[in-house]
């Protein structure tokens, strides 16, 4: 958990700086966005100014963590100011350059203080500070500790944005990375007076009709291999011009075959373009799937990764199950 060195660390270069930018991954979730909005609430509190800049745009679902329009998106002609002007650069919930797009680059480049919280798997130094503990269930649960360090009084805007983040990368509570830890603060954000049920509904039960089509047709095409242990599908392009959904509408899919009996991982394979595919794995505990995810250039948690891999859908799907088989197969003998 986060030590009082790397808290008194974030203070120091906080209270000598004026002026913070924070972003976070491609694709922002809801602890992306959360770690983002309670971040900036502190940082305001302060009397510092604060711009969040992401590089798209926030998922519908998640406008009402962002209540004021504070989130700007990343674009070159308005931004770059921005950009050239910041002290201080908090990079949350993402520790891969690539995954922050053009802004990353420009990052990357300027002389400003990097900091980055994030609690995905690295192996590699990052930022000029990193705050990385892959145990904790979200980047969140990581600023909640450092809030409470400095003693900064939670609003309800800030307690609805770090139970978001709690919420939605714990699976509601569901997956491994849920501890007693958690479930504390969760507690401590609840006793704010927020309403937990109100955020899930807002986050959880605003689906389209197009989402359930494409996932009505998806669940219809599920494929088994290694003795019912891998379930697998492919979401086509043809299916969502089909249903007329896109990608955000995916959110949740690549979990619903884990659930299945036998099931020991799933694989869900999106095609964004003509020679681009995603693939996004989640296993039960038993089998280790970021591995599989680095084979092809990509990362992320032990049970929950992914990876963007260009080729084509024809091309690419054989080579997928080959090593995923492979892996299974590898690891439950
Ligand atoms: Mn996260």
């Amino acid at each position: 958990m986060l030590t009082q060195d790397e808290a008194q660390k974030l203070m120091q270069i906080i209270s000598e700086n004026n002026t913070f930018l924070i972003t976070t991954h491609h694709n922002p979730d809801g602890d992306a966005l959360g770690s983002e909005i309670a971040m900036s609430e502190y940082l305001k509190s302060l009397g510092k100014d604060v711009y969040i800049v992401n590089n798209l745009e926030t998922p519908d679902n998640y406008q009402f963590l962002d209540v004021n329009k504070e989130i700007l998106i990343y674009e070159k002609h308005k931004h770059l100011q921005l950009v050239t002007a910041a002290d201080v650069f908090f990079i949350l919930d993402i520790s891969d350059w690539p995954r922050l797009r053009e802004l990353g680059e420009l990052i990357k480049k300027s002389p400003a203080h990097k900091i980055c919280i994030d609690h995905h798997h690295v192996d590699y130094k990052f930022a000029d500070i990193d705050i990385i503990y892959e145990e904790v269930s979200s980047t969140g649960e990581l600023l909640y500790e450092f809030l409470k360090f400095v003693n900064f009084p939670l609003n309800q805007k800030t307690a609805t944005a770090l139970y978001t983040c709690i919420l939605t990368d714990t699976g509601s509570f569901r997956f491994s990375n849920t501890s007693d830890k958690t479930h504390s603060v969760a507690s401590e954000l609840l006793k704010t007076g927020i309403k937990s049920r109100e955020i899930f509904c807002q986050i959880y039960e605003q689906n389209s009709k197009s989402k359930m089509a494409l996932m009505g047709e998806a669940l219809s095409h599920l494929n088994y291999d290694c003795n019912g242990k891998l379930a697998w599908f492919v979401l086509t392009n043809e299916m969502f011009t089909k249903h007329g959904a896109n990608c955000w509408d995916t959110e949740g899919f690549s979990e619903l075959p884990r659930t299945i009996k036998g099931v020991e991982v799933s694989l869900m394979i999106t095609e964004l373009k003509k020679n681009e595919i995603k693939i996004s794995l989640r296993s039960n505990g038993k089998i280790v799937i970021n591995t599989i995810a680095q084979t092809f250039g990509g990362g992320g948690h032990n049970f929950a990764a992914g990876a963007k891999i260009n080729k084509s859908l024809v091309e690419a799907l054989p080579l997928v199950l080959k090593e995923i088989k492979r892996k299974i197969c590898d690891d439950l003998i």
